[in-house]
């Protein structure tokens, strides 16, 4: 018997882990192994460290069961989506299994089940079921579908080619709710978020040759806009949608007046390194950093302009 099953046979009360600021990746494989366990009449818990969930991700099924406490008569976790100990927002005492797809993963835990060739760790979980002959029903299937939807930037982004498809058809017609993610997961925006954008774009500087974008939001906007840091970087990423834009540089203010850096860019330009200049991490797509207050605005808009010079 394979020795994630023999667990779950064994146990008594199981936790399923999102991340903390979780995304549809983490609740869908969480919620459809909950569905799953909830099968086999386990008692089972739907643990995140963040509280207030977006709303968007209320079309994953049991998202509102999620608690903020860890459960103390667990035996038995699995974490989801979770690339290191610390996105878990708890260390658990019971046996852990971590379930995930980034390749930098640290394969903490008792048993780790990581696929880096996975575009989403429902993927992962979606091979585990099929090797283990776990029919899916339409809410585990919904649930796989959020993940996959999420982690390919609806259907977008450089990993999404013809088995990406292949699998959502197997989870549409498994009974995926793909309609409603669709609509809520890629289209469902607060009205925050829409004044904030237009603060952002209104105060766009594009530079050399337009290639690069700037954005620059005082701890005001976010205030006045009464945004989330999320929406701050999802109007950074629609920016790449421009057609001239590479790279998207964000310098934000905190409410103690540091800021914090986040970059975007196309696959042909390499952000880490800036943001390592910086002390800052992230992929090469996808970076950022912190400085603190004692450090002039100008100073660093210098410095990045100057480091791209090489990038571009
Ligand atoms: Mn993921």
């Amino acid at each position: 018997m394979n020795e994630i099953l023999k667990k779950i046979d064994e146990a008594k009360h199981i936790v399923v882990i999102a991340h903390i600021n979780p995304d549809a990746d983490s609740l869908g494989s969480a919620s459809a192994f909950y569905t799953h366990l909830l099968r086999l009449h386990k008692k089972v818990s739907f643990y995140c460290a963040t509280e207030n969930i977006d709303r968007k991700y209320l079309c994953i099924p049991w998202c509102d069961k999620i608690r903020s406490s860890f459960p103390s008569s667990a035996d038995l976790a699995f974490s989801f989506d979770c690339a290191s100990l610390s996105r878990l927002g708890v260390e658990p005492s019971c046996t852990l299994i971590n379930v995930d797809h980034h390749s930098s993963n640290t394969m903490f835990g008792e048993i780790a089940l990581v696929d880096a060739r996975c575009i989403s760790t429902t993927k992962v979980l979606y091979d585990f079921f099929q090797q283990n002959s776990i029919l899916l029903n339409s809410k585990m299937a919904t649930g796989l579908y959020a993940g996959l939807l999420d982690d390919s930037d609806g259907f977008l982004n450089e990993r999404v080619d013809g088995t990406t498809f292949a699998f959502a058809k197997e989870l549409i017609e498994c009974g995926a709710e793909y309609k409603l993610c669709n609509k809520f997961i890629l289209k469902h925006r607060t009205l925050a978020s829409l004044r904030l954008k237009a603060i952002m774009f209104a105060n766009m500087i594009l530079l050399k040759n337009a290639k690069v974008a700037l954005f620059y939001v005082s701890y005001k906007d976010i205030v006045s806009s009464g945004a989330r840091d999320e929406d701050c970087e999802a109007a950074l990423e629609e920016s790449l949608y421009l057609p001239s834009v590479e790279v998207a540089v964000l310098l934000k203010q905190n409410s103690d007046l540091s800021i914090k850096g986040s970059l975007r860019s196309h696959y042909a330009v390499n952000v880490l390194k800036i943001a390592l200049e910086f002390g800052g991490g992230g992929h090469a797509q996808r970076a950022g950093f912190q400085v603190s207050n004692e450090v002039c605005l100008d100073l660093i808009k210098e410095k990045i302009l100057n480091l791209l010079e090489k990038e571009l």
